[in-house]
């Protein structure tokens, strides 16, 4: 045994150190003895089949494969740390091969790392001291055949013990896949990304193997679910423009609330009460952030649980509102001042039918007028009424927001507000740049007017997803007076403004709307206020002012709302209580909400839009 000292060394410190990190840095829920064990034994079987590999090579390459590889396993690990500490999540293949993204996020990353995260490495720095020095231990001494088959057998065992396990702790977990966390708990996190790169293989092959017997299928599904549209709304803003605008990480908790006694969204909360506000609206992203979010607006389905489908499935066959619209001598526009390839938007807008997309070169980007991920939120909408001007009407424009972005950064002189005080630097920052954000609304609402573009318009705001994530639940329960932010209150902080203002109508006669939905609501809705008709389309959503719009909002990590409950990790709860109540209150809508995701997924999978036929419902 001892001649392979080596292998056996680097496997065992590759694996306390994955369990160190797994209680540190990961925020894993661990609710028995048994997940614990579980938890602890997962990285073994990866780690001793990739170094036991080792065994089989001659003296020269043994040792350099041994620390490579602990390098690059090291390095995994780390990346996987860097990206849960923003997003509260796991890599994926996908999402690692967005490597535009990665360049892109360079302040982030700095942001993110620590002085102490040399700790990820020490051990590779140890192994090569040892093989670079040949201190006895990593002397090599070729492997005996039996010793070999004895290892292996091992790691099989060790494997099928561990899968054993998770079986009984999570039945189906392999085929169930759209929560990480559950995968990493019971499988490890390098079988994990084993296990990922398969899936990712499939999804490629289910393209190919797809028919259009699958579409007909959903479309009986939806074609069940349609909603009459509300008779006094439909085609009350036929023919107008159409501006639609992205507020980056927008939270619904600002609105009307204040920090250090100051108001955070004096703006929006004025121009709630001459519009319809929906405050019972949730964002329904995932790994894709604000890119999902467009992709739901504008598609009414659900993203994907790995990955971001602006990457994944950018070449697809959609239908689009912007393509809807052109039916209707709509001319269609995007405004966003990133790299046009962020998010891979230049190819997926091409799919959506996007007629023009002002990028990057379209404006004037300068030291003074940028912070953070790029040019400030009141220059963009400045500049971006200028090219507005210039547009053939009606036209359907988007215009995404980039200010409030994670880390929060902002100048001195552009605080309207206090940063708050908490052990979250990222949740005290995040006052000022909303702050700021709002004061930009403001001032495009101004600009529509000067210009003569809003009387004639329906203007349609969002919030993407959430800004601040679970790592800041301290602070957060801190900011709203609670003792700690339990899963249920985690769901209900994933709610996001929703603002229709129609000029001339809502300031008229504006609302509340209290309906339980969500940023998949908003295609059909949008369709039915400009006259148009969703019957036969594809779409998951509801006409938010259909009088049977049922209350019911399903998010990517397969959660749910319905009026009286929130589902989640497998619990559900009482809205009006918080507390955790039976399961079978909650058991009515789990089929659905399985049903509409796993459907949502087969269309983008397969393709399946390629199969619709869109000159039957053009016809119309
Ligand atoms: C990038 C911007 C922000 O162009 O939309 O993206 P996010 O990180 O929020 O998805
Ligand atoms: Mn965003």
């Amino acid at each position: 045994m001892k001649n392979y000292r080596f292998v056996l060394l680097t496997v065992l410190l590759l694996w306390l150190k994955t369990y160190l990190v797994y209680k540190n840095s990961f925020d894993i829920k661990i609710e028995s003895w048994k997940q614990e064990f579980i938890l602890f034994i997962s990285p073994l079987s990866f780690l001793l089949f990739i170094f036991g590999l080792a065994l089989f090579m001659s003296e020269k390459r043994r040792n350099r494969y041994i620390v490579i590889t602990s390098f690059i396993v090291s390095f995994v690990l780390y990346a996987n740390v860097m990206f849960y500490r923003f997003f509260s999540d796991f890599i994926t293949i996908p999402v690692l091969f967005q490597t535009n993204n990665m360049g892109d996020l360079g302040n982030s990353v700095f942001e993110l790392m620590n002085v102490s995260d040399i700790f990820f490495f020490l051990d590779v720095a140890l192994l090569a001291w040892m093989a670079y020095k040949k201190v006895s231990i990593a002397q090599y001494v070729p492997a005996t055949k039996r010793f070999r088959r004895t290892y292996f057998l091992a790691t099989v065992a060790i494997a099928l013990f561990n899968l054993g396990l998770a079986e009984t702790e999570r039945p189906e977990l392999l085929t169930r896949t759209f929560d990480r966390e559950m995968l990493i708990k019971n499988l490890g996190i390098y079988n994990y990304h084993v296990y990922d790169i398969i899936l990712q293989s499939r999804s490629k092959a289910q393209r190919a193997l797809a028919d259009s017997s699958e579409l007909a299928d959903i479309q009986n599904y939806v074609n069940a679910n349609e909603k009459a549209p509300n008779k006094e709304l439909f085609g009350i803003a036929k023919g107008r423009n159409v501006i639609i605008v992205s507020m980056e990480s927008l939270q619904s908790f600002v609105i009307n609330n204040t920090v250090n006694g100051q108001e955070i969204t004096p703006f929006l909360n004025d121009f709630i009460k001459q519009s319809y506000y929906f405050d019972n609206f949730y964002h329904q992203t995932g790994q894709g952030k604000t890119s999902d979010a467009e992709f739901i607006i504008e598609n009414s389905l659900y993203p994907l649980g790995r990955g971001a489908v602006f990457f994944t499935h950018a070449t697809n066959e959609y239908n689009a509102t912007p393509e809807i619209l052109k039916n209707y001598g709509y001319y269609s526009a995007v405004f966003h001042a990133n790299n046009k390839s962020f998010w891979n938007r230049d190819v997926m807008y091409q799919s959506m039918k996007y007629d023009r997309f002002f990028s990057m070169t379209d404006y004037n980007i300068t030291e003074e007028n940028s912070v953070g991920w790029g040019l400030k939120d009141i220059p963009f909408f400045e500049q971006s009424v200028q090219h507005l001007k210039t547009l053939p009407q009606p036209f359907y424009t988007k215009f995404i927001t980039l200010t409030n972005h994670f880390p929060f950064e902002l100048g001195e002189e552009d605080k309207m507000v206090p940063e708050y005080t908490s052990n979250s630097r990222t949740l005290n920052r995040y006052f000022p740049t909303v702050r700021y954000m709002d004061e930009a609304l403001k001032v495009f609402i101004e600009q529509l007017k000067k210009e003569g573009l809003y009387e004639n318009s329906i203007i349609i705001l969002y919030g993407d997803h959430y800004g601040i994530s679970e790592n800041h639940n301290k602070a957060m329960a801190q900011y709203l007076g609670r003792d700690e932010i339990t899963p249920f209150d985690h769901v209900q902080l994933q709610r996001v403004p929703l603002i229709i203002h129609i000029p001339g109508v809502t300031d008229k006669h504006p609302k509340v709307i209290s309906k339980v939905s969500g940023q998949i609501d908003v295609k059909p809705t949008l369709l039915h206020l400009l006259g148009i008709n969703t019957r036969n389309q594809i779409h998951f959503g509801e006409d938010l002012f259909s009088k049977d719009k049922l209350d019911f909002v399903v998010l990517r990590d397969g959660s749910f709302v319905t009026k009286d409950y929130v589902y989640t990790k497998n619990a559900c709860y009482d809205k009006k209580t918080g507390v955790e109540v039976d399961a079978s209150h909650c058991e009515p809508y789990m089929e659905k909400a399985r049903q509409e995701l796993d459907y949502s997924d087969k269309i983008v999978y397969g393709d399946l839009l390629r199969f619709y036929n869109k000159q039957q419902e053009n016809k119309r």
